[in-house]
């Protein structure tokens, strides 16, 4: 984190949280448009309190039943969530020995590129960068562009942070999508199987957290748990506790990010 954001500014958090994007960019990671995605995401996290509510923790927990039950589950990771949580993500992913996918909106081979090698200095060990050898059918746009190994073939794809024609197209194929979006209204959550209304620098280490506490758990046990989860009311959950400023919070800790 920066040194340039005083401790005891009360927005401290958020803060550097934003000078981690802008070292995104400059570092060749992050696309000018991530500041204003992460912007209305911001706003959605201020009006949560800036904490992981109940239903988004069950969702994390769920998500991650369906990732230890996958054949071939893969996180995609896009510009903002290589610079606000590359350790996070790349710790969830060898907790689940899952592959990491660059998958761009506003694509570059440089910018492919400098994402999965960041990935790597953080320890990852497969990803999925450059060479991108198949097509997400109905997705005319630069994130149609996947591996055949990767995002293409897998049965369940982990979405931090994810625009809405991707989610269709890849609910279309067939796959679990589990999204984390601060925004229970987005697209991406309103079609994701598992939407986790959360900021993804909170449940990312979450979800890390319960590969640990699931990854004993039987296969009927953890197909019970994403049989019974509830997408609508997962949302609606989070929108309440939007509209009432009624959290049931379940961390204040905020250096957890
Ligand atoms: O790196 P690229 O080229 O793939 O570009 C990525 C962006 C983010 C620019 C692109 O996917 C985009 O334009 O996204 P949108 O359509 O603006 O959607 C961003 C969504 O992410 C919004 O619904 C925000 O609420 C949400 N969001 C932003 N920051 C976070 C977040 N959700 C969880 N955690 C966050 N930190």
């Amino acid at each position: 984190m920066s040194d340039e954001v005083p401790t005891e500014h009360p927005r401290a958090v958020s803060l550097r949280l934003r000078e981690r994007l802008v070292a995104g960019i400059d570092a060749g990671l992050t696309s000018q448009h991530g500041l204003i995605a992460h912007g209305r995401g911001e706003a959605i996290d201020y009006l949560l309190g800036e904490q992981t509510i109940e239903s988004a923790a069950t969702a994390a927990k769920t998500g991650v039943a369906a990732m230890l039950l996958a054949d071939n589950p893969v996180i995609s990771v896009n510009g903002n969530v290589a610079a606000l949580a590359p350790e996070a993500t790349v710790e969830l992913a060898n907790a689940l020995d899952a592959p990491l996918e660059v998958n761009l909106f506003h694509r570059s081979d440089e910018r492919v590129d400098a994402i999965a090698q960041h990935l790597r200095d953080h320890g990852a060990s497969t990803v999925f960068g450059l060479g991108a050898d198949a097509t997400i059918p109905g997705l005319s746009h630069d994130r149609g562009q996947v591996h055949e190994e990767g995002i293409f073939s897998a049965d369940v794809v982990l979405v931090p942070l994810e625009d809405g024609d991707r989610a269709e197209a890849l609910g279309a194929m067939d796959k679990t999508e589990i999204v984390i979006d601060l925004n229970p209204l987005s697209r991406s959550t309103q079609t994701a199987s598992i939407p986790i209304c959360d900021n993804l620098v909170r449940a990312l280490p979450l979800m890390t957290e319960a590969v640990t506490e699931l990854e004993t758990a039987s296969e009927d046990d953890l197909r019970a748990m994403v049989d019974v989860f509830d997408a609508d009311a997962t949302l609606a959950d989070a929108l309440e506790a939007i509209r009432s400023g009624d959290f049931a919070g379940l961390s204040t800790d905020l250096e957890r990010m």
